[in-house]
């Protein structure tokens, strides 16, 4: 988001310093000890929430618990991470795909019925157009789906449907579909917009194409599944339907109206069964110029941003970055128009509703609206961008505003705990702040991001706690603890990888050709084997399998003079590939404290010059598997 306030500042600046001025002298916020109270999470004892905050381009996701705000962990997702291997070892390196960086922007957790089930969590990478899914029993990457074909940016994106039957991506950038030269000045007849439904297997919670309808070329925003009434459908704001294609920041913002996009998806689905698509790039797309009745466009006042479905599915609440107002749709009369064919003409074969037809109400929430959240007792919480301020408003008439609060500085997304869901339970809503300013300690020009804890409990909004990020949450999703149950151990009885050995009388070394397997075992404080015996050139793959049952007790792989380096957890087995380029001694350890003997835990590489004899077959003497055998038992 930061991206285009800057540029868009421009036409509102002087309205926004105008309403800013009242808050920058407003109390710096916070109650003292009463407040430090509620964020206090004695030593020992645990937060009653767990929070995920995108990493924005960092590419991963933060694990804090609220109401410490504690940072937790941090998930390895888009993004290389040396300390755990991740991007190193040979299977999560296919999944990054060749990829550095990724920018995340959007948590989703997975939903049964409308509320999270403590499953998975999806994120986009929004340049690269993909989808991760993170295991939440081990808090593990476990699938990065895409580049999804004929998308550019996937940003309106994942927003999973209230049964996790999809995840969403929409682009947030148009280009030619398929991809080809053509002229940029041909934007308007040559580019497309795509909107994409991405299956997810409800046992296992895989990702695979389910379909892709071409929209006319507008820039793709932000996502919301229909629940409820409205259950079956996703809503898609977009801005520029100027279709610019250069100095958007001017060009994007002339037109009173953008729109808000209503997707049957179920209507999609079948279309797509039905035969009615076609196939580019290896995808299904529909082309609503043909197939009808899969998607309606709704007129959105002034470039917005955020689209928000409330907690009983009845209405959609879409913000206008260019306006004070919350438009307010109601689902029920979208139905009707779109059941009695009320039209007002169609953009690129999409149906037009008329904005007075499907409006409820518009809530004068303040300057620069951007997302919406909900709580338990039929309030919502819009962040306010140009104002610094988060609004509360009443769902429902009068439509009005209730409370206000100050946050520091210029808001972007707001969690609130399970805001997303049918069943808010309306504790606490986070706003994260695009701007720190003076909030922490100078750390020179890179400033931390800034997030800040609010109690909603009360009849007045209250700031309890300030905490820095770094780069750069944009959304983030809180779930009720209880609702988590990670493992903390991998059962060895569940180690099905072709590279696992259990007993050290299973260690070895084989050699076929160049290649050079080793089936090794890491365990307390010991590799088996620790001395390995290859040939300069050969390509080593090491497949160590950490045989301990024991929690917290991960044994680390680094290998001196190299970028390999890698965490192998307790019951895992992990492969690494490492590549003998020259003759000589090369030691390895464990790089990851283990116990009182983690500084004995190492071993050697021996290369010998090319063409040396080295058997087939290494194994380690009998005396060695007898004292790795001792070890296990002393556990
Ligand atoms: Cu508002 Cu990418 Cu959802 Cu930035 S986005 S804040
Ligand atoms: Cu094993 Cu340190």
């Amino acid at each position: 988001m930061k991206r285009w306030i800057v540029l868009s500042l421009a036409g509102v600046v002087a309205l926004g310093l105008a309403s800013q001025l009242p808050g920058c002298t407003a109390s710096r916020g916070g109650s003292g000890a009463a407040a430090a109270q509620k964020v206090y999470v004695k030593p020992g004892e645990h937060d009653t929430y767990y929070a995920f905050l995108s990493g924005g381009h960092h590419g991963n996701v933060y694990v804090y618990g609220m109401p410490s705000c504690r940072h937790i962990t941090t998930i390895p997702v888009f993004t290389p991470e040396p300390a755990v291997g991740y991007g190193v070892d040979e299977e999560s390196k296919v999944m990054l795909g060749g990829f550095s960086w990724g920018d995340a922007h959007h948590p989703g957790l997975s939903e049964t019925d409308g509320d999270y089930d403590g499953r998975w969590l999806f994120i986009n990478d929004m340049p690269n157009a993909r989808i991760a899914r993170i295991d939440l029993k081990d808090f593990k990457t476990r699938q990065i789906f895409g580049p999804i074909p004929n998308l550019s940016a996937a940003h309106a994106c994942p927003f999973p449907t209230p049964n996790t039957e999809y995840v969403f991506a929409a682009s947030r950038f148009s280009a030619p579909v398929p991809n080809r030269y053509v002229k940029v000045e041909d934007y308007a007849k040559e580019f497309r917009g795509i909107i994409a439904g991405v299956k997810v297997d409800p046992k296992d919670g895989t990702m695979s194409m389910g379909f892709e309808i071409l929209m006319p070329p507008f820039n793709w925003d932000l996502a919301d599944a229909g629940k409820g009434p409205s259950h079956g459908w996703e809503f898609f704001t977009c801005y520029n339907s100027e279709m610019g294609f250069d100095s958007l920041e001017v060009k994007a913002s002339q037109a009173e109206m953008d729109f808000v996009a209503a997707v049957d998806w179920r209507a999609a689905q079948k279309a797509v069964d039905e035969g009615k698509a076609k196939m580019i790039s290896g995808v299904p797309v529909l082309d609503p110029q043909q197939v009808k009745g899969i998607a309606y466009l709704i007129p959105v006042p002034k470039s917005p941003h955020g689209v928000d479905v409330n907690p009983s599915g009845e209405y959609i609440c879409a913000s206008g970055k260019l306006q004070a107002d919350v438009s307010v749709y109601s689902y029920a009369k979208m139905k009707a128009a779109i059941d009695g064919g009320k039209f007002d003409g169609d953009r690129m074969g999409v149906p037009v509703l008329k904005y007075e037809d499907v409006l409820e109400a518009t809530v004068p929430v303040g300057l620069g609206p951007l997302h919406t959240q909900f709580d338990d007792k039929g309030n919502a919480y819009t962040s306010l961008f140009l104002d610094s301020q988060i609004a509360k408003w009443k769902v429902g008439p009068p439509w009005q505003v209730v409370d206000k609060i100050d946050v520091y500085y210029s808001i972007g997304h707001l969690m609130a705990s399970e805001g997303d869901t049918r069943h808010p339970t309306g504790e606490y809503v986070v706003a994260l702040d695009k701007l720190s300013k003076d909030r922490y300690l100078n750390v020179g020009p890179t400033h931390p991001e800034a997030a800040q804890l609010i109690d909603l409990r009360g009849p007045k909004m209250e700031l309890l706690y300030d905490f820095p990020t770094y780069l750069e949450p944009h959304y983030a999703q809180m779930i009720k603890a209880e609702k988590l149950k990670p493992i903390t151990v991998y059962p060895m009885v569940e180690n099905h990888k072709p590279g696992a050995i259990r007993t050290a009388e299973e260690a070895r070394i084989e050699r076929k050709g160049n290649r050079v397997d080793v089936y090794g075992l890491v365990v307390r404080t010991h590799f088996t084997p620790d001395i390995v015996r290859v040939n300069e050139g050969d390509d080593v793959y090491f497949h160590w399998t950490n045989l301990e049952q024991d929690d917290d007790i991960a044994h680390g792989f680094g290998i001196l003079w190299s970028s390999c380096n890698m965490q192998v957890e307790p019951g895992e087995t992990k492969t690494m590939r490492w590549k003998a380029a020259r003759p000589g001694i090369t030691p390895f350890y464990c790089s990851n404290f283990c116990s009182a003997l983690h500084q004995e835990m190492q071993g050697y590489i021996e290369v010998s010059p090319r063409g040396t004899p080295v058997a087939a077959v290494q194994r380690p003497a009998p005396e060695k598997t007898a004292e790795v055998a001792a070890l296990l038992k002393t556990e």
